[in-house]
């Protein structure tokens, strides 16, 4: 039987579906108890069924807004809050997870009883959709997610036990519900893509290894703000606009409105994502610990970089759940040169 996309069943069956990636993956740590392994798949549970109540916005009341106004000062969208409640009830039944901080909940959400028994280790951080206000226009939007350890010195999870800098992180991954669903994640051996085959609602490896291209010819940025914009910055903008056949440009804008879309084509194709300081956003507009770390660690797992255009973004010491930073992330190369021109080092 040939598949509509020209595969056949036999084919599919070439694909390692998700579950048995990661148990393969945790024999490589012969101390996994498979804690991990099983939060990993409480997470991938939560995305088929986000996706699921995706994939039907247009045609029953979950599109538009919520009317409330969320911790971020945003208009809450009824997927994002639909989003939260389940992956805080994905995480919550799977018992791997101590503590949850999201984008859409103010407080660090702990999940430990009271009893103390040995329950979850791991502390996640998401975004539970990012870009939701793109769903009504049938943009592709995403999640992303964050995962620690809760550290020893903690007896009870609590927030200062999420406060750790991107370095920390055991594993950090996102999925992008567009033309498929793919989730895209790593545990610092490599990043390796997944995407969700709805016929038999499996999650199969089909992007092995990703590596990003050291330099792109797009660049992802909202050039409304070019007014507000560091002098460097509007320096390299100019430079990557510049006719110069030698260095393909000018180079291409593709500015999705969306992170995790915009985010996923530059990994894939090469090229740089910029949400600077801005007037609006004076700290940036992506948040520290569930939207930059998260891709940060991907981003440099896959060979690219990131930074808030001085300091590397693993690198900087959270002092709260919804900071914001600003983020240059994406092929090495062009990352590399945005710092050059924000320092004046580079001014052409
Ligand atoms: P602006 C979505 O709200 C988001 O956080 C990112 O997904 C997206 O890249 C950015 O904000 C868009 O922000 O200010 O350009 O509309």
């Amino acid at each position: 039987m040939i598949m509509e996309n020209g595969l056949s069943v036999s084919d599919l069956a070439q694909f390692e579906t998700l579950e048995q990636f990661i148990i393969e993956r945790e024999a490589n740590f012969p101390h996994s108890t498979g804690a991990f392994s099983r939060l990993l798949r409480d997470l991938s549970i939560a995305g088929k069924v986000v996706n699921r109540d995706m994939r039907r916005a247009g045609l029953v009341d979950i599109s538009g807004t919520t009317g409330e106004i969320n911790v971020q000062g945003e208009v809450q969208q009824k997927m994002d809050a639909l989003a939260h409640q389940e992956f805080v009830r994905a995480l919550r039944r799977g018992g791997e997870c101590c503590l949850i901080g999201s984008e859409e909940h103010a407080e660090a959400i702990p999940l430990r009883t009271n009893s103390g028994d040995s329950d979850g280790e791991y502390i996640v951080l998401l975004d539970p959709l990012d870009g939701s206000s793109n769903i009504e226009v049938n943009v592709s939007v995403g999640t992303i997610f964050s995962i620690y350890r809760l550290p020893e010195e903690f007896d009870e999870p609590e927030l200062d036990a999420a406060l750790q800098p991107g370095v920390q992180q055991v594993a950090a991954g996102y999925i992008v519900y567009g033309s498929s669903t793919m989730l895209v994640y790593t545990t610092g051996e490599g990043v390796n893509g997944f995407t969700l085959d709805p016929s038999i609602g499996e999650f199969l490896l089909s992007h092995p290894d990703i590596k990003i291209p050291k330099k792109g010819k797009q660049y992802s940025i909202n050039e409304g703000n070019y007014n507000s914009f560091d002098s460097g910055l509007k320096q390299y903008i100019k430079w990557m606009q510049q006719n110069d056949p030698d260095t393909s440009r000018p180079y291409s804008t593709r500015y999705i409105g969306s992170f995790v879309a915009d985010f996923h084509r530059n990994l894939l194709k090469g090229g740089l994502y910029i949400y600077p300081s801005t007037s609006k956003s004076p700290d940036g507009k992506l948040r520290l610990m569930y939207e930059a770390n998260p891709m940060a660690l991907i981003v440099e797992q896959a060979g690219g970089r990131a930074s808030d255009g001085r300091k590397r973004i693993l690198d900087k010491m959270p002092d709260r759940l919804h900071q914001r930073t600003p983020l240059y992330i994406g092929s090495d190369e062009m990352v590399k040169m945005a710092e050059e021109f924000l320092s004046g080092e580079r001014t052409r």
